[in-house]
């Protein structure tokens, strides 16, 4: 095995997975390193490599055909990310495919985090059928370029996205090795562990407008400052999440226009990623009395949902069988194996993660336990595929 050396190497080509204020390998045409270096890796392990309707990248061994163990995750990142999340999953996948008798395939999803189009999985979402197509490929990224035009330069035709049944009929299992986004294996003192289900979660778009104008002749009377109901939001969220068990409330985006020093804003965008029951009514009740009372107005779009996921009962035990008594844990991160679970067999593995931070430059796993992880998805995949 040396998915610790393929890990290094992704480190290297998508060094700056974040390039362009999005992230890399989204739709973008076919000569992205990152696309480039999964499609050598894949050639050197006699995989074939496809891109299916909706963007997403498959390496398979043996014919495609029903049946098939599928193992993968995805390369794109968020900005200012670890170098875990997502590849550990395609690297071990690489590593650990050669395990499978018969058909399997490497999947690489796309747009996992939903760093570029703002819809989380929208790979997965897409091939599924759970994001209306037409909606899909009218988001736009920060640069203000569609989905429908995004795809066009790497060669996709948008009208063909949507449901892939083809896709799909060919999925027999999904087993996604994922990088734990916390501590709990290292209280465990387990290398890894067995998903058992995935915490509701979503997305919502508040925008706040009022009226620009100049910091220093506006009299503090005069002023519509759409951040004020903003920054209202920003403290609700974390003030109502922390009344409600095991809820998770954040706003890690907000982006005030024109966005001058000396400027009143004429208007702020932000995003809540809500998690685990938070109360998003409340918060939304929050925004549009704070909006009244500066005289600002405000809009609440509900850009991403998706309810709490618990993965196959039987498939959990068959992995806990082959693995030994490896833990199972929850999580409050969401994978394209959730968007897939409610559509075919899906199970999930973690590997530890000694720090337990994720989604930031500390993210990290023990090249011990980067090994252990692809060797425990090879015995998985085998035993999956005898
Ligand atoms: O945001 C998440 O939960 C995942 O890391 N995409
Ligand atoms: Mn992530
Ligand atoms: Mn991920
Ligand atoms: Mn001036």
């Amino acid at each position: 095995m040396n998915a610790v050396s393929l890990l290094a190497e992704i480190g290297d080509v998508g060094r700056d997975r974040w390039r362009g204020g999005y992230s890399r390998h989204v739709f973008e045409p076919a000569e992205t390193e990152l696309r480039e270096w999964f499609t050598e890796q894949a050639r050197r392990r006699g995989l074939d490599v496809e891109t299916d309707r909706n963007g997403n990248l498959w390496a398979w061994s043996g014919m495609p055909g029903p049946g098939a163990v599928v193992t993968g995750s995805h390369l794109d990142s968020v900005p200012g990310g670890g170098a875990f999340d997502g590849p550990l999953g395609v690297v071990s996948a690489l590593e650990a495919i050669h395990a499978v008798r018969g058909p399997a395939a490497v999947v690489v999803f796309a747009e996992e985090e939903g760093g570029r189009f703002g819809v989380p999985c929208l790979g997965s979402r897409l091939l599924t059928g759970s994001i209306d197509a037409e909606r899909a490929v009218a988001l736009k990224d920060p640069a203000g370029m569609s989905v429908a035009e995004a795809a066009r330069s790497a060669g996709l035709d948008p009208a063909r996205f949507g449901r892939d049944d083809e896709a799909l009929s060919r999925i027999g299992t999904f087993v996604e090795l994922h990088v734990e986004q916390g501590r709990g294996l290292v209280g465990l003192g387990s290398p890894v562990a067995v998903g058992s289900t995935v915490i509701a979660h979503g997305r919502w778009r508040f925008s706040f407008s009022g009226q620009g104008n100049h910091a220093g002749t506006t009299s503090m009377a005069d002023r519509r400052d759409p951040m004020l109901p903003a920054a209202e939001v920003v403290s609700a969220a974390r003030r109502v999440a922390c009344r409600a068990e095991g809820a998770r409330a954040t706003v890690g985006r907000l982006v005030p226009r024109p966005g001058g020093t000396n400027v009143i804003a004429s208007t702020v965008d932000l995003w809540l990623d809500a998690r685990g029951g938070v109360p998003v009514d409340e918060i939304v009740a929050v925004a549009r009395e704070a909006a009244a009372a500066e005289g600002c107005a405000v809009t609440v779009v509900e850009e991403s949902a998706s309810g709490e996921v618990t993965f196959d009962a039987g498939l959990r035990r068959a992995l806990r069988s082959v693995l030994g008594d490896v833990p199972e844990l929850p999580t409050g991160a969401g994978h394209d194996a959730a968007i897939l679970a409610p559509h075919v067999p899906v199970a999930m593995l973690y590997v530890r993660n000694p720090t337990g931070i994720s989604h930031a430059p500390e993210e990290f796993a023990e090249d011990a336990d980067v090994e252990y992880g692809a060797r425990a998805l090879a015995a998985v995949l085998r035993d999956l595929s005898t």
